[in-house]
């Protein structure tokens, strides 16, 4: 097959892959955009089980470089839907008519640096192969299945579905025994949505969550002439703030220097908000300090016993021993509630694993749970796993894959050293990567990418890569600030504790989404100092 030369490859059509795409089309570049799914929408193309919804504000979650998207564009509720979100991508590479750049239905399979050149070699699995100047990684942080689990879930020979793969067409789960393993943000949607649908529902818990209700509803046209007139700020002020949601966090202090009675009435109010901002625009010691997030704990603990009828019930589901807020929040709208459902039973498999599969369910504490549908929800390798699974090998031939294995470094989450001209939008170690408005994050990446390359062509260079100072000084900053939080104390995908073997670091840079936009700034400014451009 013949070699097609390009200037850079974009892997991955979601939210930050149509944008790259766009942006270095615009600046004259020939791009390639490829994805493995058949369709554009990257996340919201794979994740479309049942109840598959934004946890961030619709009015947030969209493009902010044309007027003419977002003033065209308007969302049906104040939390869309996954099909919607879809049809938004849609609309968006429609009217940039992205369509002819990108390859669909194309899994890359390798990626290896040629230094002579300063070209990526890049093969896909049909044996395509394409050289690249400028290998962008937009495969987003959340996009390999942490699956298969069990060694021998293939005993069971009923229907086996991971969230993140679900069937396009949809199922039929009306009148089954369905069992739901891992109640993380999507299994909190898949349960709440399928409970009143199925005939027998259980749910294998191991780590119980501290959801918070979600205030959804439509968007009237007063609400879109609200926020239409909101946008031409709110496309800036995204990026100031700390979690790149409309709202902001007080300075560090504030909350020490309050009453008890001040700071529960800060969480009411953001509680009644019904979104994020419970979790990520009280106070910032919510994250830091041991009693106050002791206290924020046992406010959101009060909040979920009451929907529970069954008190036995109600401490299985009840979180207590991990702080609220150091595993990723998620919203729910009828999740408690479902446990008050005759059909929706509970069971702990943080007490009793999961100890086989049988033809005809799973077996826990010598009992078997028949089943006809079992849904992983089970979550993702993520930050680092999508890369991981491609064969990246940069300068002397090293395995992007396999310095991971051993240690999860980037500079930024936007480079890798070792690894030139490869850019990694949602890369670990950047706010992209858990803790931020997707959208915001996603965007600004992109930008700081593009300005990257238009200045080494600008400069007649051909090769940009982080230096290793440069990367040890973002990892000990990171790492510093982690520790700050007690976010390292709860084993989550967010500490890579989900997957075996993963080596243990705050996935995401937690400073702070505006902080983190300075920072790149700031290198940008002074000519992208720390980076080697030859
Ligand atoms: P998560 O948040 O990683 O949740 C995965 C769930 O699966 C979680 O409850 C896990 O329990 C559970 N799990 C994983 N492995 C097992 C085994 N072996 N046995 C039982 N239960 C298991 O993934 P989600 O897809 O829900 O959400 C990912 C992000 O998407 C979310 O944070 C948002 O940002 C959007 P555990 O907690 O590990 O005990």
């Amino acid at each position: 097959m013949s070699v097609i030369t390009i200037d850079a490859m974009v892997v991955g059509a979601g939210v930050a892959g149509l944008y790259q795409l766009h942006r270095l089309r615009e600046a004259g570049l020939t791009v390639t955009c490829v994805d493995a799914a058949p369709d554009i929408g990257g996340t919201w193309h794979w994740n479309c089980y049942p109840g598959a919804r934004l946890d961030s504000p619709s009015y947030t979650y969209q493009y902010w470089f044309s007027e003419d998207l977002y003033n065209e564009w308007e969302w049906s509720e104040r939390f869309a839907a996954q099909p919607e979100i879809k049809r938004y991508f849609k609309y968006v590479a429609n009217k940039l008519d992205l369509w002819p750049d990108i390859a669909l239905n194309t899994r890359i399979a390798s990626a290896v640096w040629q230094e002579e050149q300063s070209v990526w070699h890049i093969t896909s699995e049909c044996g395509k192969t394409w050289h690249a100047r400028y290998l962008i990684s937009c495969m987003g942080m959340l996009s390999a299945p942490n699956a298969p689990l069990f060694p021998n879930q293939d005993a069971f020979t009923g229907t086996v579905l991971h969230t993140a793969r679900w069937p396009q067409e949809g199922i039929d789960l009306s009148g089954k025994r369905v069992g739901v393993v891992g109640v993380g943000a999507t299994g909190i949607q898949v349960i709440q949505t399928i409970a009143p649908d199925v005939e027998q529902l259980y749910v294998f818990q191991r780590t119980p969550q501290y959801a918070v209700k979600m205030n959804n509803h439509p968007l009237t046209e007063k609400d879109h002439e609200f926020w239409r007139s909101q946008y031409p700020t709110m496309r800036h002020s995204l990026h100031t703030t700390f979690g790149g949601f409309e709202w902001n966090v007080p300075e560090v202090g504030v909350a020490a220097a309050m009453t008890s009675e001040e700071r529960l009435k800060v969480l009411e109010d953001c509680w009644q908000d019904g979104s994020l901002k419970v979790w990520v625009g009280t106070y910032p010691e919510v994250l830091a300090d041991e009693a106050i997030n002791a206290e924020a704990s046992e406010f959101v603990r009060a909040k979920i016993r009451p929907r529970i009828n069954d008190p036995a019930v109600a401490d299985k589901l009840i979180p207590q021993h991990y702080g609220f807020g150091t595993y990723r929040v998620p919203l729910e709208t009828n999740y408690y509630d479902a446990f008050n459902r005759e059909n929706v039973h509970l069971v702990d498999v943080k007490a009793h694993p999961i100890e086989a599969f049988t033809p005809h369910g799973l077996m826990v504490d010598g009992q078997e749970y028949a089943l006809d549908v079992l849904i992983f929800a089970t979550g993702f390798d993520a930050g680092t796993g999508a890369l991981s699974r491609l064969d990246i090998r940069g300068v002397n031939g090293q395995s992007l894959g396999e310095l991971w294995q051993r240690d999860i470094r980037s500079t930024l989450g936007l480079q890798v050293h070792g690894f030139p001209n490869l850019f990694t939008v949602a890369g670990p170690l950047a706010p992209s990567t858990a803790f931020c408005n997707m959208t915001t994050c996603l965007q600004q990446q992109v930008d700081w990418i593009t300005d990257a390359i238009l200045f080494m062509r600008a400069q007649g260079k051909s090769q940009m890569e982080a230096s290793a100072e440069k990367e040890e000084e973002w990892i000990k900053h990171h790492d510093e600030v982690a520790e700050s939080t007690l976010l390292m104390s709860t084993n989550s995908w967010y500490t890579g504790a989900n997957i075996e073997g993963k080596p243990r670091r705050l996935l995401s840079y937690v400073g702070g989404v505006g902080v983190y936009k300075d920072i790149c700034e700031d290198v940008r400014a002074n000519d992208f100092e720390g980076f080697h451009i030859s």
